[in-house]
C-alpha cells in the first residue's frame, strides 16, 4: 500500500501530524495539523513541577488524524515519535496517574548520584551503553520513589507507546525510546533485569512488572479503535524515539558521515553496527542509543537550539518582539568567536533567565561578555559550531570511524548560519536537509512494513535524498581560530 501514512511527531515546542505517500519512488508529503506543545509548571503541595499537557497532546494527535483523513483518504497506517524518557503512569484500570513530569523539572537533582550508590555507574554504562543525563528515565523513577503515584502504578508506558496505547489499546515499549531510560540492556535489545534489580532493592521500585513486552520499529502494533480518529489505520511502530527517526532520514550516500539531528536539542554521532562501551567512551558522556535494524545511534546530547529559543522567550516576555530571521542576519554581522561558552554547561538545562546564564559563563571564562540579542545569539551559534566540533572529532576517535561528510537534519537546517559555521568548525563538507527528518523516517518505516518499499536502511536513504533539496555548505575559513576557541573553554 502505498499510503497515506501519517506521522505523529512530537517535539518539545509543537507537535505536529504529516500524511505521505510514495509515488515514483518519492515521499510525498502533506502537514495536515501542528499544535503548540510546552511545559505547564503546577504548584501542588510541595514544589512546582514542570508537566507536559499529555491529553491536550492526545487531541491535537486526534484532530490531526481526522484532519488527515478528511484530506488523503482512510490511513493506511500511523506512527508516532517524540522526545525521550519522559513517561506515564497506567493504574491496575488501565487509566493515567496524573500527567507526566517533563524531563526538565528539577525533581532528579542528585538522583544520578544516588543511583550510582546502589549500582556503580561503569556498571551501568556497560549493561545499557547509556550517557548520564539528570533526566534519564531511570534517575526519574528513583527521584519519584516513595510517591503515591509510583505505589499506584501498574504499568509505565513510555510517551509516544502512551498514545499509543489510547489509540489502539495495546500495551508496548518501542525500542529506540525504550533504549533513552537507563533500563534497557544495550547488548541483548530488552529491559535489564540487573538495572531493574537494583531499582527495586535501592529505592523500593518494582520496576520489572511496571514495564511492557519491547518491540522493534516495523512492528504492527494494533489496529486504531473504532469510535476513534484513524479508526481502521494500523499503528506501526516506528523509530518512536524522534531522533532515532530523525536518523533514519539522514541522507546518506557513504558510509563515512556523521549526523547533527539539530532542533531543541542537537545529537550529535555516529551510526555504528555495535555498541562503544570503553571507560573513555563513558567518561566523555557517549550514549549508545539504538536505532533501526539493529543499528546503534553513538552520539552526544548538545544542548541545541534550546538556548537561543529559551532566550528569545526571555527578551519576548521582557516585551521584545523578536524576528528570528533578522535577529540571525544580525549574528551573521557580528564579529566572530569573540565569546564562546561550553553550551553543554548544565546551568543551561532548565527553563529560565538564558541571556544571564550564557553571560555568566562568559564570565567565568574571563571573556567579554556578549552585550544585546545580536552578539549573545552569534556567542550561542558560534558555541554550537564550537560544541558540534568536539562532539564530531571525539565520536569518530572514540569509535574508530573516519567521518568524510556532516549531515544536518531538523529546524536547524533553516539556520543557514549555523549549518555554515558546522562546517567550518568542523572543516567538514556539511549537507543539510530534510527539516521534517523524524517526519521523514517516521513515514518510510511505515511505508516499508506495509510494504510500500523494501530493502535496507540504505534505501529508504535513498528516498529522502530524491524527495529533499538538499544544501551544500563547503568549509571556510581558518580552522586555528576554531582551536583557539575551543581552549579558551575547555583548556
Ligand atoms: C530530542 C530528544 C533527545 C533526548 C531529549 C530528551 O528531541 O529526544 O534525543 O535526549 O529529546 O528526551
Amino acid at each position: 500500500m502505498s499510503g497515506p501514512f501519517a506521522a505523529v511527531d512530537l517535539g518539545a515546542s509543537s507537535g505536529r501530524v504529516i500524511v505521505g505517500r510514495l509515488e515514483g519512488g518519492r515521499l510525498l508529503t502533506h502537514e495536515a495539523a501542528r499544535f503548540p506543545n510546552g511545559p505547564v509548571a503546577v504548584r501542588g503541595r510541595g514544589a512546582v513541577t514542570l508537566h507536559w499537557d499529555v491529553l491536550g497532546l492526545y487531541a491535537g494527535v486526534l484532530t490531526g488524524l481526522r484532519a488527515a483523513a478528511r484530506e488523503h483518504g482512510p490511513l493506511a497506517s500511523v506512527g508516532i515519535d517524540s522526545w525521550a524518557v519522559d513517561y506515564g503512569l497506567l493504574d491496575a484500570d488501565g487509566a493515567l496517574l496524573g500527567n507526566p513530569v517533563h524531563y526538565r523539572d528539577g525533581r532528579t537533582a542528585g538522583a544520578p548520584a544516588r543511583v550510582f550508590a546502589h549500582v556503580p555507574a561503569a556498571d551501568l554504562y556497560a549493561r545499557t551503553g547509556l550517557q548520564v543525563q539528570p533526566f534519564n528515565t531511570v534517575f526519574q523513577l528513583a527521584a519519584a520513589a516513595g510517591s503515591g503515584q509510583l505505589a499506584a502504578a501498574r504499568r509505565l508506558l513510555l510517551v509516544p507507546d502512551l498514545l499509543g496505547y489510547w489509540l489502539t489499546g495495546a500495551e508496548v515499549a518501542e525500542v529506540t525510546n525504550a533504549s533513552t531510560t537507563g533500563l534497557l540492556d544495550v547488548a541483548t535489545r530488552r529491559w535489564s533485569p540487573e538495572v531493574a534489580a537494583a531499582l527495586e532493592t535501592g529505592f523500593g521500585v518494582g520496576v520489572a512488572g511496571l514495564l511492557p513486552d519491547v518491540v522493534e520499529p516495523g512492528a504492527v502494533v494494533g489496529a486504531v479503535r473504532e469510535g476513534t480518529d484513524g479508526a481502521g489505520a494500523r499503528l506501526v511502530a516506528v523509530g518512536s524515539h524522534d531522533t532515532a527517526s530523525a536518523v533514519v532520514a539522514v541522507p546518506a550516500s557513504t558510509d563515512d558521515f556523521a549526523y547533527i539531528s539539530c532542533g531543541t536539542w542537537s545529537l550529535v554521532g555516529l551510526e555504528l553496527d555495535a555498541p562503544v562501551l570503553t571507560e573513555a567512551s563513558r567518561a566523555a558522556n557517549f550514549t549508545n542509543e539504538l536505532g533501526l535494524d539493529g543499528t546503534v545511534r553513538y552520539l552526544r546530547n548538545v544542548m541545541g537550539l534550546w538556548v537561543l529559543q529559551e532566550s528569545v522567550r526571555r527578551w519576548e516576555e521582557a516585551g521584545h518582539d523578536v524576528d528570528l530571521a533578522a535577529l540571525i542576519a544580525a549574528a551573521a554581522g557580528e564579529p566572530a568567536l569573540a565569546c564562546v561558552v561550553d553550551v553543554d554547561d548544565p546551568s543551561l538545562l532548565p527553563p529560565g533567565d538564558m541571556p544571564g546564564r550564557v553571560a555568566a559563563l562568559a564570565a567565568r571564562t574571563g571573556q567579554p561578555v556578549p552585550r544585546g540579542p545580536a552578539a549573545l545569539t552569534r556567542c550561542v551559534l558560534d558555541s554550537l559550531a564550537l560544541a558540534y566540533r568536539r562532539a564530531v572529532r571525539q565520536a569518530a576517535q572514540l569509535a574508530g570511524h573516519e567521518v568524510g561528510v556532516i549531515h544536518l537534519v531538523g529546524g536547524g537546517v533553516r539556520n543557514r548560519l549555523l549549518c555554515q559555521l558546522t562546517a567550518d568548525a568542523t572543516g567538514l563538507p556539511v549537507v543539510a536537509g530534510p527539516v521534517e527528518g523524524a517526519a521523514l523516517g517516521n513515514l518510510l518505516v511505515q511505508a516499508r512494513t506495509l510494504g510500500a518499499l523494501d530493502g535496507p536502511l540504505a534505501s529508504l536513504r535513498q528516498v529522502v535524498a530524491a524527495s529533499t533539496a538538499l544544501e551544500h555548505y563547503a568549509p571556510s575559513g581558518s580552522r586555528a581560530r576554531w582551536a583557539e576557541a575551543e581552549a579558551r573553554v575547555f583548556g
